[in-house]
Parts: C-alpha cells; sequence; structure tokens
C-alpha cells in the first residue's frame, strides 16, 4: 500500500497539546484523592481508625470497606478481589482507605493520621513456594497432543532445564488516572484511563448497587498503557465512581509514579521446568514442559494470561508430540497483569532456550535447528489449530539475508579470536503469534457513525486510542469506504453511551474488531448514499444503470471523467430524502473455539509472524553491552499504515529488549517493591536503541487477515527484542559455553555468568 503521511495525534503529542485525563481545568467542587496503603505485604486487619483523618480540616471524607454500597467485590473473571480488604491484607500497597479532600496535600497529610492495627502473617512471594503450596486460583491446566512419552523413547537426544523470566513494569507515560463527575442526579460520568470501558463500567455498577446505564464511562486517549490499563484501571476508576457516588462531587484521582509503580502489577514472572527430545539432526520429537507464573495476590487475568503462554509454548515448531502444563500461583504481591503480550513472550522464551540447548549440545547453528522444525502449512499446532499460510521459514530465511548472517558470523568468530576482552554475540529470535482473544466471547466490537449535513464524518468505536494510532487506523478504514479524506473524519472517544458493551482494546484486536465494525458501519451508510447518488448521476445525465464511485470527496459514475457531484451534495440531497446518515456495525471475529477440557479449538482468526536478528558486544569486565545491529522482518498482511505499523515495530523491540537485558523488578523479602520511579528501575533510553535498527515489513496475502488484509502489529513485535538476550548469551558462552544466563541480562547478570 502506498504511503500514508495521515497520524492523527502525532502532532499533538510531539507539540505537547495533545490532552490527557486531568489536563482539564479542575471542576468547582472538586475533590483530590489519597489513599492509606498497607504498610504489609500479608496480614489480618484488626482495626482500621481514621476518626482523625476525618476531622482534618479540608477532608471532606475517608473511604473503606464499610462505605461500599454494594458488593465490595472488582474481580471479574474469578471474584477474588475486594475493592477494600475487610479482614486480610494480601499485598503491600493494598489500598485500605481513601481520603476525599480539597486538595492533594490536604489529603495526603489526611492519610498520615490514619491508624491501623494488624497481626502480620508471613508472605509468600516466590513461584516455587507458592506451587509447593499449592496456592492456585483454579487447578492445572493442560494442553497434549501426540504420544509424549513415548516419543521421548525414540529421541538421540533428550535435554532438560527450568528457565525463568521476569516481570516487567509498564511504565506508560501517564500513570493511572480518573476524574469521576456526577451529571444529572442520577448519573456518574468517569473520564477513566482504562483499556476497558465495559469492565469500569460493570464492575462500578455492582459495587455501587445501581444499574449500569447510571454509570457512563469515557476515554478521550491514554498516554499509553501496554496491558496495565486494562484490569489494573478498575479498581480506580470504581474507587473515584465510589466517592463522587456518595459526596455528590466530582471526584479526582492521579497516583504519582511511585505510588502507581508500587500499587499496580506487572508483567508475570514465569518459571518453566521442561524436557526436549530430538533425532540426531535436531529436529524435535517431543517437548514436555510446565509452565507457572507469579499470578500476585488476586487471580486479575492471570489465568488467561498463563493458557497464552501454553499456546505460545511451540513457537514457530511443529512438535507432534506435546504435554504442556500450566499452573497460575498466587502470591502476596500486587496483582500482576496483562502486558504486551500477554504471556506470550514468556512462553516463547522457554523453547527459544530449549532450541539455543539444542543447537549448543549437537553442535549446530541455531538457524539451522530453527528452520528444520518450523511450521509448514498444514501442521497442527499442540492445540489443534491447523497452521496455514505459515511464514516462519519466509521470514527466517529473509532475516538471516538481510543480517548477512553466515558473514556475520564468521565475522565474529574472528572477532571473538582477536579480542580477549570485548566479545561479540549474535541471537535469533522467530515470531508467531496468535492473534485473537483466546476467550472467543470477548472477540467482538462496535462502531456508530454519523455523516453530518456538511459532508463530516464522526466516528465512534469501542476502541481505546492509547499511543498505537488506532484512531488513524479507524479513519483510514472509514474514507477508504465512503471515498473521502481522512480530514473529514473525526475519530471520537471510547463511550459507554455511544459504543456499550466493548471488550478491553487488548490482544492486539483493536483494529480489526474496531476498523470492521466501522467498516460495516461505513459500508451501510454507503449503501443508503448509493441510490441517492445514483440518482443525481442520472440527473446530470449518466446511465442510471453505471457503477457509482465514492473517491476523494467527489462522486461519480464509472468511466466518466470529470466528476461534478460532491459527497457532500449527497450527503444534503440523502437528509431532505429523509435517508438514515447514521449506521451502526458490529463485528464478531468468525469460526473461533477452544473446548478447554479437550484442549482443542481454533483460539486464533490467524497468526502473525517475524524473525529478528541481533548482534552485540559485551565488555567482559563492565558488564556492559552495545547493540551493533538488530534486523527484523515482520510479516504483516497489507498494512493500513506503514509507518504507524514500523512505530509499533519499533516500540515493541525496544521494550522487549528493555525486558530482558535491563528491567529489573525487585522486592524485598517482604515483598516490597524497592523499584519505584526511574532511579531504581531502568527502561531503555534513546542511546539503547541499536546503532543499525534495520526494519522491514512483509506484506503477505493471507485469507485469515483481517480488515482489508491487514493484520495485527501491537504486541507480537515485543518478542524481538529477546534476540538481545540470546545474543548475549551467545557472546557469554563464546567465552564460557555451558554459561547459563540469568533473565534479566544486566551488566551484573552477565558477569557472574561468566565466573
Ligand atoms: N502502543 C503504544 N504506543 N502504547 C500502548 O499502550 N499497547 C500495546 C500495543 N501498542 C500500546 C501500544 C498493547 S499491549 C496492545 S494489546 C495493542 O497496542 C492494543 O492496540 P491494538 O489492538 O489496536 O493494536
Ligand atoms: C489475550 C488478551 C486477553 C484475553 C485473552 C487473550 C485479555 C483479556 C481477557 C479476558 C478473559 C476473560 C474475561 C475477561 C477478559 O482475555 O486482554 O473479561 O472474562 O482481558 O488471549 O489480551
Ligand atoms: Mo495488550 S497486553 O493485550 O493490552
Amino acid at each position: 500500500m502506498a504511503k500514508l503521511p495521515y497520524h492523527i495525534n502525532g502532532k499533538l503529542h510531539v507539540s505537547g497539546s495533545s490532552r490527557f485525563i486531568g489536563d482539564e481545568a479542575p471542576l468547582s467542587g472538586m475533590l483530590y484523592a489519597k489513599f492509606f496503603f498497607s504498610p504489609v505485604a500479608h496480614a489480618r486487619i484488626l482495626s482500621l481508625n481514621h476518626s482523625r483523618a476525618k476531622i482534618f480540616p479540608g477532608v471532606h471524607a475517608v473511604l473503606c470497606a464499610q462505605d461500599v454500597p454494594g458488593e465490595n467485590m472488582i474481580g471479574h473473571v474469578i471474584k477474588d478481589e475486594p475493592l477494600f480488604p475487610e479482614s486480610k491484607i494480601m499485598y503491600q500497597h493494598q489500598p485500605l482507605a481513601m481520603v476525599l479532600a480539597e486538595d492533594e496535600s490536604i489529603a495526603e497529610a489526611a492519610v498520615g493520621l490514619i491508624g491501623l492495627e494488624y497481626e502480620e502473617l508471613p508472605p509468600i512471594l516466590e513461584i516455587t513456594e507458592a506451587d509447593e503450596r499449592g496456592e492456585w486460583y483454579i487447578p492445572e491446566r493442560k494442553i497434549e497432543r501426540g504420544d509424549v512419552k513415548g516419543a521421548f523413547k525414540d529421541c538421540a537426544h533428550i535435554l532438560e532445564g527450568s528457565s525463568f523470566s521476569g516481570g516487567q513494569e509498564h511504565f506508560y507515560m501517564e500513570s493511572q488516572r480518573v476524574r469521576a463527575i456526577p451529571v444529572d442526579h442520577d448519573l456518574i460520568h468517569l473520564l477513566c484511563a482504562t483499556q476497558s470501558t465495559m469492565e469500569v463500567q460493570e464492575v462500578a455498577s455492582h459495587v455501587l448497587g445501581i444499574p449500569a446505564h447510571r454509570i457512563a464511562v469515557e476515554v478521550p486517549r491514554l498516554g499509553g498503557a501496554f496491558g496495565g490499563k486494562e484490569r489494573a484501571a478498575t479498581i480506580w476508576g470504581v474507587m473515584a465512581a465510589l466517592g463522587a457516588y456518595l459526596t455528590r462531587r466530582p471526584v479526582q484521582i492521579i497516583l504519582s509514579r511511585d505510588e502507581d509503580m508500587r500499587a499496580t502489577g506487572k508483567r508475570h514472572p514465569f518459571l518453566s521446568n521442561w524436557k526436549i527430545g530430538c533425532d540426531a539432526q535436531g529436529k524435535i520429537r517431543a517437548w514436555d514442559i510446565e509452565l507457572m507464573c507469579n499470578g500476585g495476590a488476586y487471580a486479575d487475568l492471570s489465568v488467561a494470561i498463563l493458557e497464552r503462554a501454553m499456546f505460545h509454548a511451540d513457537n514457530i515448531y511443529h512438535i507432534p508430540n506435546a504435554r504442556i502444563r500450566g499452573r497460575a500461583c498466587r502470591t502476596n504481591l500486587p496483582p500482576n497483569t496483562a502486558f504486551r503480550g500477554f504471556g506470550g513472550p514468556q512462553g516463547i522464551f522457554v523453547i527459544e532456550s530449549a532450541i539455543e540447548k539444542i543447537a549448543r549440545i549437537l553442535g549446530k547453528d541455531p538457524l539451522e535447528i530453527r528452520k528444520i522444525n518450523a511450521y509448514q502449512n498444514g501442521d497442527i499446532a499442540p492445540y489443534g489449530q491447523i497452521i496455514k499460510d505459515s511464514g516462519a521459514t519466509k521470514t527466517l530465511d529473509l532475516v538471516a539475508k538481510n543480517a548477512d548472517y553466515q558473514n556475520s558470523l564468521s565475522e565474529i568468530r574472528k572477532f571473538n579470536k582477536e579480542n580477549r576482552i570485548l566479545k561479540q554475540g549474535m541471537g535469533i529470535m522467530p515470531v508467531k503469534f496468535g492473534i485473537s482473544f483466546t476467550t472467543a466471547f470477548l472477540n467482538q466490537g462496535s462502531a456508530l457513525i454519523w455523516i453530518y449535513i456538511d459532508g463530516s464524518v464522526s466516528v465512534s468505536t469501542g476502541g481505546v486510542e492509547m499511543g498505537q494510532e488506532l484512531n488513524s487506523k479507524v479513519a483510514i478504514v472509514v474514507a477508504k469506504v465512503l471515498g473521502i479524506p481522512f480530514e473529514r473524519i473525526r475519530v471520537e472517544s471510547s463511550h459507554t453511551q455511544r459504543t456499550g458493551n466493548a471488550s478491553p482494546t487488548a490482544a492486539s484486536t483493536g483494529s480489526d474488531i474496531n476498523g470492521n465494525a466501522a467498516r460495516i458501519a461505513a459500508e451501510k451508510l454507503r449503501a443508503n448514499l448509493e441510490p441517492i447518488a445514483a440518482k443525481m448521476l442520472a440527473e446530470q445525465g449518466n446511465s442510471p444503470d453505471a457503477r457509482v464511485i465514492f473517491e476523494n470527496g467527489m462522486v461519480y459514475c464509472a468511466g466518466t471523467e470529470q466528476p461534478k457531484l460532491s459527497f457532500t451534495q449527497v450527503v444534503v440531497r440523502a437528509h431532505q430524502e429523509r435517508v438514515a446518515l447514521g449506521a451502526y456495525g458490529y463485528y464478531a471475529t468468525p469460526d473461533l473455539w477452544f473446548d478447554r477440557e479437550l484442549g482443542e479449538g481454533r483460539p486464533f482468526y490467524y497468526y502473525v509472524y517475524g524473525a529478528a536478528i541481533a548482534r552485540v558486544e559485551l565488555n567482559t569486565l563492565s558488564g556492559e553491552h552495545r547493540i551493533i545491529s538488530t534486523h527484523i522482518v515482520h510479516e504483516n498482511g497489507k498494512s493500513l499504515h506503514q509507518e504507524i505499523d514500523m512505530g509499533q515495530v519499533t516500540g515493541a523491540f525496544v521494550q522487549g529488549m528493555g525486558w530482558c537485558t535491563m528491567e529489573e523488578v525487585v522486592a524485598d523479602n517482604k515483598g516490597r517493591y524497592l523499584s519505584a520511579n526511574p532511579s531504581t528501575y531502568k527502561i531503555p533510553g534513546i542511546r539503547d536503541i541499536p546503532e543499525k535498527l534495520d526494519i522491514q515489513l512483509v506484506e503477505s496475502d493471507s485469507s485469515e487477515a483481517s480488515v482489508f488484509g491487514s493484520k495485527a502489529t501491537g504486541e507480537p513485535p515485543l518478542i524481538y527484542g529477546m534476540a538481545v538476550f540470546f545474543a548475549l548469551q551467545d557472546a557469554i558462552r563464546s567465552v564460557k559455553p555451558e554459561a547459563e544466563l540469568r533473565f534479566p541480562a544486566t551488566p551484573e547478570a552477565l558477569i557472574s555468568a561468566l565466573q
């Protein structure tokens, strides 16, 4: 597709003029919330005394569990999470009470007057301890295919290992925030930084004990989310709703960076034990893996995340005999939650670690091992989905060519021979990522479009703009169907009164689902306009049977040279002739099903494929490294907007690289997060981007692609970042072949792997 410069938010963001929740002027009478957070990770509450805080001048209310008018429950998938705990504290920084005051500093001072008596309990923090005690939200899950036990008997090599991948802080620029405004006598309007308007509305209605139509949730845009405002935003949205409902005044919650980092959940750390069997060539025959994740104090999305990790435990490899087991473990940390990739990266990390081990033990090229095992069309994944349009081999071959793989290998060998302290290494990371919510019912969405009589267009979907430029993609789709310039289209905030029951904008399905819903609504409008246009064109002397073309804001008959009719003229006439200029579109992704008992089905509508190769140079004395180059080949159908997709691939790669090389979530032995701001938690900066970053988007023709043949880009490219981890491991192994590099590959981890 041709280059499309159209980007709705780009100029606003770089000029600092895009507005976020909380940027608007304060409302008169608005109360500011601050929280009394739990000082310990696990305890029985004996008493909570807020009488002194309540009478503090400027304090309007102090709310806790006793004040909840409806159900004190915000658990959604599994109902295990209270808004405020009543008897048991489950994690450090769990909110126990909310102070509402005239300004933030008053609220903060009053928080200091709240007294808590508690009986401390030993916290469980580690996966192994939780697993040994059987602290799981649900019993073990299993996916099995072929005869694993039998297959191991015929393997030339059997290797075993265990792999750990760590947590990750979302570090969205905009912290958690919400403004709740009572309007009229019976409505609360929530401007809430959430990826899921429906969930905030639904949970708030249960907590307040009022119908959902009395709560309107609106999201203008988010300053980044990355999964961290999916479930994790609900608690704050509901808190603000509760405050506004009980005080009848606007309430604003904005967490500071420290509060946000201490109180909210992160990417799930995963610990996996595995056994892999292959033949003499390295072709995998059997794969037995158990995945365990650290879910934190409440279930949140842990079970769905574990499931996606299990679905990605094969990555791009066809393994005829596989047993994949998974357990989501409860610990006393803030509930871990969705984070770009949603368990996929964690599952893929394990099989890639195993592949690396096969290559090392067999003394073979890791690229070769990957290629001989890559999915071919017609292969069946362990969960029963038939692989069509596999891009695994194609993208691996292309990235190897772009990175000049064989020559780079000999250069690196030579370099490592000639240099004692500096060592280079190369890492490969192929990706196959399943697109669709694996919870099938979530794969649906709606759009509402109005054409106003000046020919301008207003589009609402349930999708949330969070920097991925969903709004530009929706506008591109509508512009294409109606044949009008993008500038005629305004993509509105996501608002439950315009688009109800919206699934979270997540699982990379935002543009697929909302784009398709908008396409369907726009097609209805076009069908309404076509007969009017045909009549008007016939009045101009055209054949009444000619095909009507809508293009570039003009309307004309196919084959005619100079259009004389504008889109707006057609719209005005349609309105005069009483033809509807508003339409609703509904889309549900077809053909999805999954039987959890059997562990079998078709959980994904399609897959996104790609591969990355990274080359690094490590200083074996200091543990510092630089990324010399990274090559990425990303297959994504017929891109709706190449630059936006390039931005997504670039950002996701950097985020993934940060996860596995520098970002370390650290808690002390009491379950208190020590990493709580940028001085104690290192995210990649501009200087950490590879010196050479070569990204190639590959167009593909897939029968299973989505809106106008495009494919999702949001999450999958994060996985490319792991190429850097394996490159560093390769550099280490040039010195010490048996070395195991721990995750994340910080300078400390690199040095200790060498010792
Ligand atoms: N890009 C930006 N700039 N900011 C974000 O918060 N979230 C990611 C990805 N890209 C995110 C982003 C995640 S986790 C998902 S699921 C997708 O965007 C969601 O949007 P999409 O489905 O429209 O791609
Ligand atoms: C990927 C996702 C999500 C997912 C499954 C995926 C996700 C999400 C849920 C989910 C599951 C059950 C529920 C619910 C949400 O599943 O983001 O409300 O009841 O929220 O494969 O990204
Ligand atoms: Mo993305 S983790 O599915 O919000």
